[in-house]
């Protein structure tokens, strides 16, 4: 029995000696709810502050604030949400954002294009090139990613609105679905159903706080929010109805049933679900040399859970998740990659931080 615990006891011990455990370091404090992040070729990064400043940030110092930003409803979930640079941006210097627009009766997530004059700190021939269909008058639920394709085209994610969640059903709303357009805003030919519903790529989303497209598998993932219970992670294809509000795991938040089915068909079922809620916040799919653990799998920041989470795949299968920096006790908003490898993290407590290996 003894030799039997001594050994126990020095499996354990190996096990933590081999783990690697991940810290962070803090780059910047003092921001004021940010939401998004893009890395500038340059170096530095653009950040995105929900009340509706796009600040520039480097040598971990906040360099200023960049004029020519859309004016945005600023309220609930809304405000200023994403940040994305076109594919080509270092030929062109356009960047995208993504905000809510309107009033308190009614408003919509739209998308704003840009050209980046980075010396002179402001936006040229800013428009808005975009807006989501029809407005509603509840300010949550915007989804609000933005993410290229190879082919150039820009992906948009729909929430619900909260009050319609019938709507991510119907081709004729925009809302609670993943959108597809061409840089100028324009509803592409190749849309699905182009012909009835120019812009609309996939159906049936609740709040997707997360897109992300992954050139060296030419694949497409988004999570989203269920209400409790039922946050998910889908690969998106063009196409497709991801069901909600007619399939989910989750529950209304008064404990009542929103649906009877958890499977239905023609509906897409999720590719991870997490009940209980975890609240996944933004992902990546990492694809630097930096952190061997972390290659070709996704990196899930949350809000609820308060940490990073790894989400382990295998030929496009799910097969392990793994939980890192929950000593933070932070609620993490934002992670993207540099071109470096580089990992960087947002917090809603206002912290720019870059991942290290302890
Ligand atoms: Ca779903």
């Amino acid at each position: 029995m003894r030799y039997l615990l001594m050994g126990i006891f020095g499996w354990v011990c190996s096990v933590h000696v081999m783990a690697t455990e991940y810290s962070a370091t803090v780059l910047v404090e003092g921001l004021n709810a940010p939401w998004a992040m893009a890395s500038l070729p340059s170096g530095g990064w653009l950040v995105t502050e929900r009340s509706g400043q796009l600040l520039y940030i480097k040598d971990n110092t906040i360099q200023g604030r960049v004029a020519g930003t859309p004016e945005v409803y600023f309220a609930g979930q809304g405000g200023l949400l994403d940040v994305s640079l076109h594919p080509a941006f270092e030929n062109n210097g356009l960047i995208y954002l993504s905000y809510s627009q309107g009033n308190a009766d009614s408003n919509a997530l739209a998308v704003f294009k840009a050209r980046l004059n980075l010396s002179g700190l402001t936006l040229e021939d800013g428009q808005t090139i975009f807006s989501v269909s029809p407005g509603k008058d509840t300010p949550v639920h915007y989804g609000g990613r933005i993410a290229f394709m190879a082919d150039g085209s820009l992906l948009l994610s729909s929430g619900d609105g909260f009050d319609y969640r019938e709507s991510a059903q119907r081709k004729d709303a925009q809302l609670g679905k993943i959108l597809r357009m061409d840089d100028s805003g324009r509803a592409l030919p190749d849309n699905p159903w182009f012909a009835e519903a120019k812009y609309l790529w996939t159906l049936g989303h609740r709040n997707p706080q997360a897109l992300l497209f992954d050139a060296v598998s030419n694949s497409v993932f988004s999570h989203e929010h269920g209400p409790a219970g039922g946050d998910e992670i889908n690969i998106i294809k063009a196409g497709v109805n991801y069901g909600w509000p007619v399939v989910t795991n989750g529950k209304d938040y008064s404990g009542a049933s929103i649906s009877p089915f958890t499977t239905y068909p023609g509906m897409q079922s999720p590719w991870l679900d997490w009940t209980p809620s975890i609240a996944p916040s933004d992902m990546i799919l990492y694809r630097g040399q930096q952190f061997t653990e972390f290659q070709g799998q996704l990196l899930v920041t949350t809000l609820k859970s308060r940490e990073l989470r790894l989400v382990e795949m295998s030929d496009g299968q799910f097969t392990a998740q793994k939980r890192f920096l929950s000593h933070l006790n932070e609620r993490l908003r934002g992670i993207e990659q540099d071109a470096a490898g580089n990992i960087f993290l947002l917090t809603d407590s206002g912290k720019l931080l870059q991942l290290t290996i302890d």
